[in-house]
């Protein structure tokens, strides 16, 4: 039981939920080392969400709600984590739910699916390996999708994702918003738009948001979006780094 006055309080129960989940046999080995790495960067950049990374979850949530077919992929870390505030986020913007998982086995998977059922979200895609299709053709394991989730889908939302991977969606045209912690990874220099945030301040903060800009017209929206530079926000991410570097000296 961990003493709710512990100074390390919030990152020991994410601890806690990626040991059991890898307990359960879902989370992959590897999954521990890249949420090791993210407590680094989180470390980084304060342990909270910047103005800075507020501005790309506004666009983010502006650019789902635009879509047509938007997907939010989840792996053994985000169900860890946030398995609960994914469905309610998949609720409030009308949108998919898809398995991605780049250390794919069928068990991890079948575990997966059940948590998401047990949820109450019956509808989880990407649970059948002889249905996924290979997006642009690429004969990888990195370019699976299902036919009604992320291979057709015009927007997806993958945190924690693969270099690899974010490419394959990118260059198939697909609006890629990724969530990762390190600015510096190939998936944030890749994404259409990178949120350099912990996932588990960034999807009940994209629930909130959405919540309000569901309300808007599309041109608003669009406004929103095109005012975002991907490019400048990343820059603004390094600077966030150096802003909290700059409080230790
Ligand atoms: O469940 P699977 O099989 O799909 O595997 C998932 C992992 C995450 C193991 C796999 O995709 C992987 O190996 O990822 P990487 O290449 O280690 O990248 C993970 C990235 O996520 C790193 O840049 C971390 O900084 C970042 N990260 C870790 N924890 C968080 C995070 N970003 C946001 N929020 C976090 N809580």
């Amino acid at each position: 039981m961990i003493p709710k006055n512990h100074p390390r309080y919030n990152s020991l129960i994410l601890r806690e939920k990626i040991k059991n989940a890898y307990k359960l046999g879902y989370l992959a080995d590897s999954g521990m080392i890249a949420h090791g790495r993210g407590e680094a960067f989180d470390y980084l950049i304060g342990e909270k969400t910047s103005d800075n990374s507020k501005i790309a979850i506004e666009a983010s949530v502006a650019m789902i709600l635009l879509a047509e077919n938007p997907v939010l992929s989840v792996n053994g870390n985000t169900t860890a984590l946030v398995i609960d505030d994914i469905i309610k986020l998949a609720k409030e913007i009308n949108g998919k739910i898809e398995i991605n998982l780049f250390y794919r086995t069928k068990e991890r998977v079948d575990i997966i699916a059940n948590l998401f059922k047990e949820k109450g979200w019956e509808n989880i895609l990407g649970t059948n390996n002889d249905e996924l299709l290979h997006i642009n053709n690429i004969e990888s394991p990195r370019s699976t999708a299902s036919k009604n989730g992320i291979y057709n889908a015009d927007v997806v939302l993958v945190p924690l994702e693969d270099g690899d991977r974010a490419e394959i969606l990118v260059n198939s045209r697909k609006k890629v918003i990724s969530i990762d912690l390190n600015p510096m990874s190939r998936t944030s220099k890749k994404s259409t738009i990178s949120i350099i945030d912990n996932v588990t301040r960034v999807i009940p903060s994209m629930i909130e948001i959405a919540k309000n800009l569901k309300n808007k017209d599309k041109d608003y929206l669009k406004e929103i979006v095109n005012n975002f530079s991907n490019e400048d926000n990343l820059k603004g991410s390094l600077k966030t780094i150096d802003l909290v570097k700059g409080k230790y000296k």
